[in-house]
């Protein structure tokens, strides 16, 4: 997934940040701060790409994003 700028399966915050960024959001920090909270579910401050990905998905569609074309392709 090209949001996962090093590798490690999981969505940290500047990672997130910068995913909003480019998605186009106008406050990214906020949104990054949003979606950890809503979607890292075991608390380990990282979205991990296999188990919490769907409150991720979940999260940006119900701002009006499409994700389809980033969460598609290359997540494994
Ligand atoms: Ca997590």
């Amino acid at each position: 997934m090209q949001f996962d700028a090093n590798g490690d399966k999981q969505l940290c915050k500047e990672e997130l940040k910068r995913a909003f960024s480019q998605l186009g959001a106008i406050i990214p920090g906020y949104r990054a701060r949003r979606c950890l909270y809503i979607a890292d579910a075991d608390g380990d401050g990282k979205v991990d790409l296999v188990n919490e990905l769907d409150h991720l998905v979940r999260y940006a569609l119900k701002l009006g994003y499409s994700v389809n074309q980033y969460t598609n392709n290359n997540i494994a």
